[in-house]
């Protein structure tokens, strides 16, 4: 489905495909929130659209084996395991443009077009092959990245790098002429060192590549030992290596081939509609990097396909600091942190923490605090700001009418201090929308934020010493009748002044939040009465016309954030 305006092109943002065979967790959770954060992003502006692709990698030896030992064809298990991700998404309030599912019809139907079209142009070609391999990576490993260790008094290989154990064997494969690319790949990232994000990432790839010959890829597996996986075209008797099945979902959801100059191949009766939303911006975790950065752009640039526009390589979250495994006792499952603390500051929370470059923290306390921070000071301004005693329909109009002589009069009642405070506040809300975007653009979500909690707190500073409630106060009591004129115009000059100054700053920054806390942020707008149709980013600035509907805030403004203690999880 696409949004708004269809001329330009969707920003094409993805995730990875997660494996099915264990349940999600907040590492899928954290690719999904990049994802949807920036799909939502982009389409707060008034001429940009976004699709949004996610989904689950369903088949493989992984999944094979775990059907075998519950008993379940693949395809039950797979399904249920997809409804646990989909699940998840709905809680999250993920609003993904498709959820690519690898044993989709028309994904199978690309994948087996794709090797042809691979075939036909003489990338593969049929060998065989030895090592080590691992089930539980479905790779196999050079020897010189495996080791052998004792384990329960026997001697077994492991991967070095997985720890996973591999067996040695020999078995009929296809391949694919990977070691034919590797220069050109060289040249296109010399070329384009925005490819891969961050940084260090780029130049971890660039010098793999040229310090190493690369080898040609297996891309098949003997029917005999893996069944669950789509089947080579023509031959039976082999089935497709997962990950080049996996990396195609891109391209299906893409609707690969039409749209695209490349193909002149065997024909397949594609039945998909032919936008064309490529190139996409892949959000991937960084043990994941070598068969985004390498083999996938070089089965694009093999089959004529445009590269990537960019691929944005994630750091981990640790829990208690240290990587999460089920021995250690220490894995968070998304599912319950969201119905704990709530979607949108788990939501925040992930966002606010998001650093590309370092590995991330997680844990019960610091999910809290960050929590507290939002209770206290973004909930509450808004609650403080649309009390009954206030009328922000006024204090705009008010606003507007007084506009000219606005520093002098503050300065009358007023330290100095805080009139600089109000001028520099004006300028940094009119300027968050732009340093947000950027930072937006640039997955910068921590230092986004920041931004915004300047605006939030500065906000919060200027209300508090404001104290719009005591000139509120002194104009609605009984013997408000004994003010003189001038000291009544003045009072509701201030008052409404703070109450404006206020709105005006939950408002913006209500608006440019809604991508990382959708229901919140759209429940503190209505509090604050601002038009439905007023809510996207041209509006994300001081004095944006009309935004406030009429009428007194409302008496009895329903808390939308309650306060909560740390979660206490039992010791596993
Ligand atoms: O790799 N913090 O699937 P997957 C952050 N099916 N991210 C983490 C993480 C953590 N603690 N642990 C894992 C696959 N991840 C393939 C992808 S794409 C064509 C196929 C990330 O379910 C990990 O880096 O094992 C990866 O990006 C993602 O979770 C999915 O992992």
């Amino acid at each position: 489905r696409f949004r708004r305006l269809q001329s330009t092109k969707p920003f094409y943002v993805t995730t990875p495909i997660f494996y099915v065979n264990a349940a999600p967790h907040i590492g899928h959770l954290y690719s999904m929130l990049m994802a949807d954060a920036r799909s939502r992003w982009e389409q707060m502006h008034p001429s940009r659209s976004a699709f949004m692709l996610t989904g689950t990698d369903e088949h493989g030896l992984k999944i094979q084996t775990a059907a075998k030992k519950q008993g379940l064809e693949p395809k039950a298990l797979v399904d249920q395991v997809a409804q646990n991700f989909k699940e998840l998404c709905s809680s999250a309030n993920i609003s993904y443009d498709r959820f690519m599912r690898t044993s989709d019809e028309d994904h199978v139907r690309l994948t087996q077009y794709f090797w042809r079209l691979m075939r036909e142009k003489g990338y593969i070609y049929k060998g065989s092959h030895s090592g080590w391999y691992c089930v539980s990576d479905e790779t196999f490993y050079p020897e010189s990245s495996t080791e052998e260790i004792e384990k329960d008094g026997k001697t077994i290989r492991i991967s070095t790098e997985s720890k996973h154990e591999v067996t040695y064997g020999t078995e009929t494969n296809y391949f694919f002429k990977l070691s034919q690319f590797q220069q050109q790949l060289i040249d296109y990232l010399e070329q384009n060192p925005e490819f891969i994000k961050p940084r260090h990432r780029y130049e971890f790839i660039l010098n793999e590549l040229t310090r190493s010959k690369l080898e040609d890829l297996s891309i098949s597996r003997p029917a005999s030992r893996l069944q669950w996986s789509i089947e080579v075209p023509d031959d039976p008797s082999q089935k497709i290596y997962v990950w080049f099945d996996a990396l195609l979902n891109y391209l299906t959801a893409a609707n690969f081939p039409h749209g695209f100059t490349t193909p002149n191949t065997t024909n397949y009766n594609f039945t998909t509609p032919t936008e064309n939303i490529w190139p996409a911006t892949h959000i991937i975790g960084k043990d994941i990097i070598r068969f985004h950065c390498i083999y996938w752009p070089i089965f694009l640039i093999a089959a004529g396909v445009e590269l990537p526009r960019e691929v944005i390589v994630h750091s981990h979250w640790l829990s208690s600091g240290s990587k999460m495994s089920k021995s250690l006792g220490n894995v968070v499952h998304p599912a319950d942190i969201l119905q704990y603390y709530g979607t949108d500051p788990v939501r925040f929370f992930f966002i606010e923490n998001s650093n590309i470059r370092e590995d991330c923290k997680f844990s019960d306390e610091l999910l809290h605090a960050s929590r507290v921070q939002l209770l206290n000071k973004y909930f509450n301004l808004a609650m403080r700001v649309t009390s009954p005693n206030f009328n922000i329909a006024d204090a705009v109009r008010y606003h507007h009418h007084h506009h000219h002589h606005r520093s002098n009069e503050l300065q009358e009642e007023h330290p100095e201090q805080l009139a600089e405070l109000i001028t520099s506040f004006q300028t940094k809300i009119d300027a968050l929308y732009a340093t947000m975007d950027d930072r937006f653009q640039q997955f910068d979500y921590s230092k986004a934020i920041q931004s915004w909690w300047e605006v939030v707190s500065l906000a919060n500073q200027i209300f508090q010493m404001g104290e719009p409630w005591k000139y509120a106060r002194a104009l609605q009591q009984e013997n408000s009748q004994d003010l003189d004129s001038v000291k009544r115009e003045m009072y509701t000059r201030l008052s409404l002044r703070y109450v404006y100054v206020a709105a005006e700053a939950l408002r913006v920054a209500s608006i440019l939040i809604q991508p990382v806390m959708p229901s919140l942020a759209s429940q503190v707008l209505d509090l604050l009465k601002v038009r439905e149709n007023k809510r996207t980013c041209e509006f994300a600035r001081l004095g944006a016309d009309e935004s406030y509907g009429e009428g007194a805030n409302d008496e009895s403004p329903r808390p939308l954030l309650s306060k909560l203690k740390v979660r206490q999880v039992a010791a596993s």
